[in-house]
Parts: C-alpha cells; sequence; structure tokens
C-alpha cells in the first residue's frame, strides 16, 4: 500500500497532522490537499479535539505546490479539478491549527501556514512566496494574506523577488508567533496547542472566528461581531464556571457546554 501523505495522531484533545512527502519537500500535491482536507475536517467534526497542530518534517514543512503537477497541468485542468477548495475548506475549519514550521516553508506552504492560526517556526525555517521565479504568482492566498500579515512593503519584495525569510525576520515582521531553537519547532507548537485546548472549545472557538472576522469587516462590524460572540460566549456554561472559578479561587473545568 502507498504511504499516506498525511499522518495523524492523537495526544489527549490536541491532534497531530504531519504532511509526508519528505522526498519532494513536502510538495503539495492534488492527493496530499485532499487527505489533508479529509483528516482536517474529520479533526474538526470530532468533539474529543480541541486544537490541531498541522507540521511537516525537519527539512520542509512544505515548499509550494507540486511544481511537476502544475507543470503538466493546464489552467482548465486546475479550475476543473476545484483544486481552490481545498483552500477554502481548510479555512473553514474551526478548530485553532498551530503551524510548526521547520525548514522550508515556500509558495502554497507558507499561504498553508499562513492559513493557520499560530505559526511556530524553529530558527532554521524559511519563509517565502518564490512563485515569480517559475513565471506565475502566489495563487492561494499568498498576495493577499502576506500583505496582511508583513505590510505592502515587504510583501512587494518578497513576491516580486522571490526573497526568503529568517524565521527571526518573520517574527520580527509580524509573520510568525514564536521562535524556538531547531529541534524544538514540534514540541513547542503541540505545547502551544495543549495550552489552547485546555481554554473553552466554545470561547476559542468564537475568538478564532473574531479575529478572522477583523480581516473582512469594517471596525464598527467588527467590534458589533465581538460584542455578540461575548454574548454567544457568555451563555455557555463553560462561561459561569470559569468567572465563577476565578472568584472561588480554583482552576476552572471547562466542559465544551
Ligand atoms: N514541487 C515538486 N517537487 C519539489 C518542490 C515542489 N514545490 N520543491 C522541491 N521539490 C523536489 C525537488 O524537485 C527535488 O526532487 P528530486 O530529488 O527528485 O530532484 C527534491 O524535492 C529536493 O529538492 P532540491 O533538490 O531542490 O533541494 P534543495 O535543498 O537544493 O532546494 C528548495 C530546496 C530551495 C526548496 C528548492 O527545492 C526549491 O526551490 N523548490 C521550489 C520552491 C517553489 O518554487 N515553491 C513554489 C511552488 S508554486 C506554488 O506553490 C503555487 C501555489 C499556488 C496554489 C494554487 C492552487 C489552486
Amino acid at each position: 500500500m502507498a504511504e499516506p501523505n498525511v499522518l495523524v495522531e492523537r495526544d489527549g484533545r490536541v491532534a497531530v497532522v504531519l504532511l509526508n512527502r519528505p522526498k519532494q519537500l513536502n510538495a503539495l500535491s492534488g492527493e496530499l490537499m485532499d487527505e489533508l482536507v479529509t483528516a482536517l475536517r474529520e479533526l474538526d467534526e470530532d468533539a474529543e479535539v480541541s486544537a490541531i497542530v498541522l507540521g511537516g518534517n525537519e527539512r520542509a514543512f512544505a515548499a509550494g505546490a507540486d511544481i511537476a503537477e502544475l507543470a503538466a497541468g493546464t489552467s482548465i485542468s486546475l479550475y476543473e479539478d476545484r483544486r481552490s477548495e481545498a483552500w477554502e475548506s481548510i479555512r473553514a475549519v474551526r478548530t485553532p491549527i498551530v503551524a510548526a514550521v521547520s525548514g522550508f516553508c515556500l509558495g502554497g506552504g507558507c499561504e498553508l501556514a499562513m492559513l493557520c492560526d499560530v505559526i511556530v517556526a524553529a530558527e532554521s525555517a524559511r519563509f517565502g512566496q518564490p512563485e515569480i521565479n517559475l513565471g506565475v504568482l502566489p495563487g492561494a492566498g499568498g498576495t493577499q494574506r502576506l500583505t496582511r500579515a508583513v505590510g505592502k512593503a515587504l510583501a512587494m519584495d518578497m513576491i516580486l523577488t522571490g526573497r526568503m525569510l529568517s524565521a527571526r525576520e518573520a517574527l520580527d515582521f509580524g509573520l510568525v508567533a514564536r521562535v524556538v531553537a531547531r529541534e524544538a519547532w514540534l514540541d513547542e507548537a503541540k505545547r502551544v496547542a495543549r495550552e489552547i485546548a485546555a481554554k473553552s472549545p466554545i470561547s476559542v472557538r468564537l475568538a478564532k472566528e473574531a479575529i478572522d472576522k477583523s480581516f473582512e469587516m469594517p471596525l464598527s462590524a467588527g467590534v458589533e461581531f465581538e460584542r455578540r460572540s461575548f454574548s454567544l460566549a457568555r451563555a455557555a456554561e463553560d462561561a459561569t464556571e470559569g468567572l465563577t472559578a476565578f472568584v472561588e479561587k480554583r482552576p476552572p473545568e471547562f466542559k465544551g457546554k
């Protein structure tokens, strides 16, 4: 049987999803994307999973879309394949996703990391959108999400020249949340995921949704959306438990209700 392109492990309330095409630096083939979407959807629907870690291996998170597939395809075949729907399905995952990035995080790989909610990067990680070197441009949100993350000046520089950022630069410019020692990329991402998984899954999902909305809405509408999300969270038993536990000076026990 062929090796799966995506490996899934469970660690309590955290699920760890690892891209598994090491020889191709985890290039995101159509098959890999299908397996990834299936895995993430299943985990998103699983009430026992409160956070997901998405990683690659030490050498590469992912070096982009599979260039051999892109070279062999046509714009019509890419359209007929409904390729872009996979990206939309990942964006729609409600469970928080922590990207564990080590090594190359390029092109579609960088776009995939930017679809995640928190990016933890090893010191050795390299981020870039080098599609311009192939005579194309980012096609899964790079021009939009990278610009929102690092600003126009640097996004233009990276996308028009193919410049790669070191993990430290990515941290300084707001693309990643944490940089850790080379060997700690996966452990730290798991630790962050466990920390998130210990909160109320209701308030976590509502908070994720509200932050994502900030990219889609004017400020006043976003603040209104947040206010309603707050009321929704307050209606849950978990909010009563969290607030009462603080008053009673004890740790809360969230149940996701
Ligand atoms: N696709 C397919 N195979 C790849 C890819 C890739 N993106 N990247 C690396 N590989 C393969 C290489 O061909 C090589 O295979 P082999 O051993 O059979 O020759 C193997 O992985 C190892 O790669 P290298 O020998 O090149 O390793 P180096 O350490 O010398 O270089 C680099 C590493 C710098 C990462 C180099 O491999 C590289 O430049 N890779 C391409 C990076 C790139 O251009 N990425 C952008 C791809 S296009 C894209 O992502 C568009 C997304 C749009 C999605 C739209 C969907 C609708």
